[in-house]
């Protein structure tokens, strides 16, 4: 998979990709992540990203020439399955979309900044617009990480363990079962003894029976 990110803050996207898995799976090859900085297509002098809203109102707007220049530039290269905006009045990110965008194989983001984008980019190029959640971020590119985190690590190959993925929150609509490691006890806080017992049919409906209690609990919209 190739992901190109399209930002005015590339510096905000360095980090993200540069550890564990994410690094791992570029190390590997199984994704491409290049960072486009869109200042470097600005061609006025000043090299401006934004300008004045029309109608006034307080807050710039990404202007459409650099941008459109980037787009025209990468869909000439290549084919996307995706082009994706990120703005918190998209779509809600949830695992099913991650799951779809997995088996694409070039994706386009663009990170929202200020006000938004000059909305005659979202009209001609964007094809998919995601939000991550109920709250307002200063721009895109956190959002644009966690799209690329929650996308990347499904690609076969990715994770070690390759029914890793398939047995995460969500994919079933059931939130995971608690987990415990060494030692047995800790400050008179004990390890369930099911899990101590070898009894792996046991084991398992244990773990099925605390994944649905805590669904309930927890999100219980996830049953319906
Ligand atoms: Cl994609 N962008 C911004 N700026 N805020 C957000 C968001 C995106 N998703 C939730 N909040």
């Amino acid at each position: 998979m190739r992901i190109d990110i399209l930002t005015v803050l590339p510096q905000l996207l360095e980090s993200p990709f540069s550890a564990s898995i994410m690094q791992r799976a570029q190390d590997k090859g199984h994704v491409e992540i290049h960072v486009h900085n869109i200042r470097d297509y600005s061609t006025n002098k000043h090299k401006n990203v934004d300008d004045y809203q029309y109608g006034g109102g307080a807050g710039m707007v990404m202007s459409i020439e650099p941008i459109a220049a980037l787009i025209e530039k990468l869909k000439a290269e290549r084919n996307y399955n995706e082009i994706i905006y990120m703005t918190p009045d998209g779509e809600l990110f949830e695992q099913g979309m991650c799951n779809q965008l997995s088996l694409g194989q070039n994706l386009m983001i663009l990170c929202g900044h200020y006000k938004g984008v000059d909305e005659r980019i979202r009209e001609h190029y964007i094809t998919k617009e995601i939000s991550i959640g109920s709250y307002v971020l200063s721009g895109g590119e956190l959002a644009a990480a966690v799209v690329v985190d929650a996308v990347v690590r499904l690609i076969p190959g990715v994770l070690n363990d390759e029914t890793s993925a398939l047995t995460d929150s969500f994919q079933d609509n059931l939130l995971s079962p608690p987990v415990y490691t060494r030692p047995p006890e800790f400050k008179g806080m004990k390890v369930p003894d099911v899990l101590l017992s070898g009894d792996f049919a046991k084991i398992e409906r244990w773990r099925e029976d605390q994944a649905l209690k805590r669904t309930k609990e927890r999100r219980p919209d996830l049953l319906d």
